[in-house]
């Protein structure tokens, strides 16, 4: 009802306007910040249901996408009309722009943008859907120019703790995409829960994708559980269905399959994939269990290999995310299958037996034509020189990684984890894991900070992470994203060119575009609470 009310209200608001409208600004307000604007003196061109976009190159899906955002801020109206000539948005590709990047003209003859790649085209209109939503649809006459920072600029979802369906997966696409990211790292796997469907092993979401029960409260003194059964997971044709929508925004989904820790729900599935094959339940509680998959017996490569195997027919990524994090070694230590496969390899230690999982996945990833990425934590086994590291326990991981020469996306923990409190005070923000990152912190963040030119080459990127132990609903999941999502594309997207001075009055206006669109934010940046 609200969003059918906001929609109503945008779509008066463009009635109303007229194309000499007072309220439309010379100044544009976007976000993240585009490398160059030159606005003329005067002159203005004003997009309605009616005006046509020109499809010059084999763009049509960009420039559908565009018409599809458009129908649902002009409400009712007809969408606008894509077409093979003719006069209005012109879109068009030229190699001589940069791959993601883009240049728009708007002159008397209309808008001109030209991508250097159908992606390129993509963020030249998003940049024209935060102007035509927040200026009346006035777009001044004058000269755009923009390309992003980072190749990588991802946004990390957690469906595992809970479970959000395809129709929020979706939105949460919608909501990075309008922010120009095109990374959706989908965090599949975990011990309360696993979300994806797997042919060979039916019983993982049999078994292993509910839960007896949440635990309420916070989870570092859990005494109290809720009674109620919690589950879900998406079929591969959902996946597919998710993977197809993101790929339609120029976002590619990296799938992540925990291992070998973080595994106790395809434990409970399948017990042989412990050490001891004890039953266990799909765990009820957050945090760090003991119970992970036996590094020692050769059923579990089997697994791990077949799970792969569909998990890569699915998704056409590059990058494959396989976990490795916080994975307890207890019991290995007891465990004879292991200490075995220790001897053998005449390993020194567990975190050596790690170390050896971790790169011997890697070896079947690439045998398949694809590259692993994993958790800091695959440092501490011995990484291998081909492997990408995200780093989330600080930067240090990824500085050392990246020195010496492997790819590094940083997600420090303590910058990047917007399931983090916003305020100092809590008040107001409900229940939440802990920290505290509002967004003035993100914004003011060098990714690069304390990094050799060597190291600097190998970070390819940055990302956000949406942690969901205490997160419930979509609702939720957006005012925890928004508006600091906005904060961190400008590290991703806008890197060199964050402006202090500007920041606050372009947020003013990005806010009227959250509300056009219906999507939900927190109020704390706007009200000055940190
Ligand atoms: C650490 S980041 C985890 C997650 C938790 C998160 C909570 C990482 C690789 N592991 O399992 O959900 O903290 O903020």
């Amino acid at each position: 009802m609200k969003r059918l009310f906001t929609l109503l209200v945008a779509s008066l608001a463009v009635a109303l306007a007229t194309p000499t409208s007072e309220a439309s600004a010379r100044e544009l307000h976007i976000v993240p910040a585009p490398t160059y604007i030159d606005l003329d003196s005067e002159g203005s061109y004003t997009v309605t249901p009616k005006t046509t976009i020109v499809v010059e190159d084999d763009a049509w899906n960009a420039a559908d996408r565009f018409a599809e955002d458009m129908q649902s801020y002009y409400g009712s109206k007809k969408p606008l009309r894509t077409a093979k000539r003719g006069k209005g948005i012109k879109v068009r590709i030229d190699r001589f722009v940069p791959e993601e990047g883009y240049e728009m003209t708007i002159n008397d003859e209309g808008i001109l943008i030209i991508g250097g790649s159908e992606a390129g085209i993509y963020y030249g209109l998003q940049t024209l859907r935060q102007i035509i939503v927040t200026n009346n649809s006035v777009v001044p006459y004058g000269f755009i120019a923009d390309e992003p920072t980072f190749t990588y600029r991802g946004a990390h979802l957690d469906v595992s703790r809970h479970f959000f369906s395809v129709e929020d997966v979706k939105r949460f696409i919608d909501i990075i995409a309008a922010h120009k990211l095109n990374r959706l790292h989908w965090h599949l796997t975990d011990d309360q829960g696993w979300r994806i469907e797997i042919k060979r092993y039916p019983e993982l979401t049999e078994k292993g994708s509910e839960r007896k029960e949440t635990l309420i409260g916070h989870g570092l003194t859990p005494t109290e559980w809720d009674g109620t059964p919690y589950g879900g997971y998406y079929t591969q044709e959902q996946v597919k269905e998710v993977i197809a929508y993101a790929a339609e925004r120029y976002i590619t989904i990296i799938p992540e399959i925990e291992m070998p820790g973080h595994a106790q729900a395809a434990l409970h599935a399948l017990p042989w994939l412990g050490c001891e094959e004890q039953t266990v339940d799909v765990w009820t509680t957050w945090g760090v269990t003991p119970e992970v998959m036996c590094a020692g017996k050769e059923t579990t490569y089997t697994f791990l290999e077949n799970v792969l195997m569909e998990v890569m027919e699915l998704f056409p990524s590059e990058l494959i995310h396989i976990g490795g994090d916080e994975c307890p070694k207890d019991r290995w230590k007891e465990c004879d299958h292991c200490q075995a496969k220790m001897k053998e390899l005449g390993l020194e230690n567990e975190e050596q037996l790690q170390g050896y999982l971790v790169a011997r996945i890697e070896k079947f990833l690439n045998a398949n034509g694809r590259k692993m990425i994993g958790w800091d934590e695959i440092l501490d086994g011995g990484v291998t020189p081909t492997a990408t590291v995200m780093s989330w326990r600080g930067t240090e991981g990824g500085i050392y990684a990246a020195e010496r020469g492997n790819d590094v996306v940083m997600t420090p923990m303590k910058l990047c984890y917007l399931n983090f409190y916003q305020t100092e005070s809590r008040e107001g923000e409900g229940l939440h894991i802990g920290g505290h990152i509002p967004f003035e912190m993100i914004y003011a963040w060098d990714p690069y900070e304390g990094m050799s030119d060597t190291a600097k080459r190998h970070i390819i990127g940055v990302q956000c992470n949406m942690w969901t132990e205490y997160i419930k609903n979509m609702e939720t999941i957006e005012t925890m994203l928004l508006p600091r999502l906005a904060a961190m594309s400008e590290v991703q997207w806008a890197c060199d060119r964050r402006d202090e001075s500007t920041i606050r009055e372009r947020m003013t206006t990005l806010r009227r575009f959250y509300e056009a669109n219906g999507w939900n934010y927190a109020p704390y940046y706007f009200e000055g609470r940190k």
